[in-house]
């Protein structure tokens, strides 16, 4: 028996698949429908009865080489322009398209056809932002030329108590930078709201509906009168997106083979690299200050880390000198304890010779690192046991 395959079948489907594999939409029906009418258009503005259009020499819609701009469904005042077939303008081409649409590819090198936003500060305003951005990760791995356009595009912004910043399930318009102000993170699951955690005072929101395309995860919410700096959305992707296509051809190979993280998958270690920053550390150089409220979670890059931890005896108690208890080299991790404790840093650490760090904020580890965990509470109980064989107690490194 011989299946007879109508002829255009194949390019018409090719047409389509191009398409999405170029823009990866997140409804593969929806964009179909636009796709297939998009066709369906253009055939009957050229006049062709084949199915297969003319313009785009039988491969499908298509415009020199540019993506298909789509539309979502609640785009109605746009819809008189969908009959709009050929190349479309800058204009029209570079406007915000619904979130579902728009495709992420960090490796895609974008044409740099948007206007570059600045608002204008005076010096005290730049100093103060300055001094907001200084400890960011997502700009630790920016160049100072593309670290200012950051600092350009930046607006100062006011909340109120009780203010919702964010909203989960919204579409994603600004990232914001913390000035000042203490935000609740909030978060709906099966129709709870819960508060999984608060920023106080530094810190950073609203990067992954940017970087991924996706609804707003979490709702924040200013806990008090607060100052916020924020990007828009077209300058996020211009600058942060794009350098992290840099951050994963630069760090993914080194995160693989972090034994801490071979247990998750490559999606959730791509994630990882997307928000980590990186910052190096001279000979001497504190990284971490027992007691201090913990932040962060740091994995060695290269050179070594020494963690010192205050000796219990009386004498040395009395001039605050420190014990070395373990060093950490290439592919280790520090400074999980107090995270995962929820207590003060329980130790120090200081940079042997020059030593770069990846660096994870506290948020970032709550939400990409839930499945290692485990290996880390194991481990923990070993520094518990290595801890009663230095000092003879136990000094409860867990709650
Ligand atoms: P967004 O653009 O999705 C909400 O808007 C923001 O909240 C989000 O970016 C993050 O910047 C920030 N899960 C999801 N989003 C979080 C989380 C989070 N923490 C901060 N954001 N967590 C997992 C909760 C199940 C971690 C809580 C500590
Ligand atoms: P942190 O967030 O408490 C200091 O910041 C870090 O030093 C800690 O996380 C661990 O990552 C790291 N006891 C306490 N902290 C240790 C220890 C440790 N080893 C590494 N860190 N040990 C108990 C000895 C008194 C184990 C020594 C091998």
């Amino acid at each position: 028996m011989s299946i007879e395959i109508p002829a255009g079948l194949t390019e018409l489907l090719q047409g389509y698949t191009v398409e999405v594999l170029r823009q990866r939409p997140a409804d593969l029906v929806e964009f179909a429908v636009q796709y297939f009418t998009r066709l369906r258009e253009t055939r009957s503005q050229d006049g062709a009865g084949s199915g297969i259009p003319a313009k785009s020499g039988g491969k499908g819609v298509m415009f020199d080489g540019e993506p298909m701009q789509t539309e979502s469904n609640g785009d109605e005042d746009d819809e008189d322009d969908d009959s709009d077939f050929e190349p479309p303008p800058p204009s029209r081409y570079n406007r915000r398209v619904s979130v579902c649409a728009e495709a992420f590819n960090p490796d895609e090198e974008e044409e740099d056809t948007e206007p570059r936003i600045v608002h204008p500060k005076t010096d005290e305003q730049r100093c103060r932002l300055q001094e907001a951005c200084k400890d960011i990760l997502l700009f630790k791995t920016l160049d100072p030329e593309q670290f200012s356009e950051v600092l350009d595009a930046m607006f100062e912004l006011r909340v109120q108590t009780d203010e919702h910043v964010i909203d989960q399930g919204d579409d994603g318009d600004n990232f914001y930078v913390i000035e000042r102000g203490v935000f609740d993170i909030m978060v709906r699951k099966d129709g709870v709201d819960c508060c999984f955690g608060q920023y106080d005072n530094k810190g950073s929101f609203g990067e992954l509906a940017l970087m991924y395309n996706t609804p707003r995860a979490a709702t924040i919410i200013a806990k008090e009168e607060g100052a916020l700096w924020g990007m828009d959305r077209a300058t996020f992707r211009r600058l942060i997106v794009k350098n992290n296509a840099k951050k994963r051809r630069m760090y993914e190979a080194f995160v693989d083979m972090v034994p801490l993280l071979k247990s998750l998958e490559l999606a959730e270690r791509q994630k990882i690299v997307d928000v980590l920053g990186a910052k190096t550390f001279q000979d001497g150089e504190r990284i971490i200050r027992q007691g201090d409220k913990a932040e962060c979670f740091y994995i060695v890059e290269s050179g070594e880390v020494k963690i010192m931890i205050k000796s219990k005896t009386k004498a040395a108690q009395q001039d605050n000198a420190e014990v070395e208890i373990t060093r950490c080299s290439r592919g280790q991790y520090f400074g999980e304890l107090a995270l995962v404790t929820n207590k003060p840093r329980a130790a120090s650490a200081y940079a042997v010779g020059e030593v770069k760090c990846l660096i994870m904020d506290v948020q970032a580890f709550e939400r990409l690192l839930g499945p290692c965990k485990e290996i880390m509470k194991r481990n923990i109980s070993h520094y518990e046991e290595q801890l009663v064989a230095l000092f003879g107690s136990s000094m409860d490194l867990r709650d």
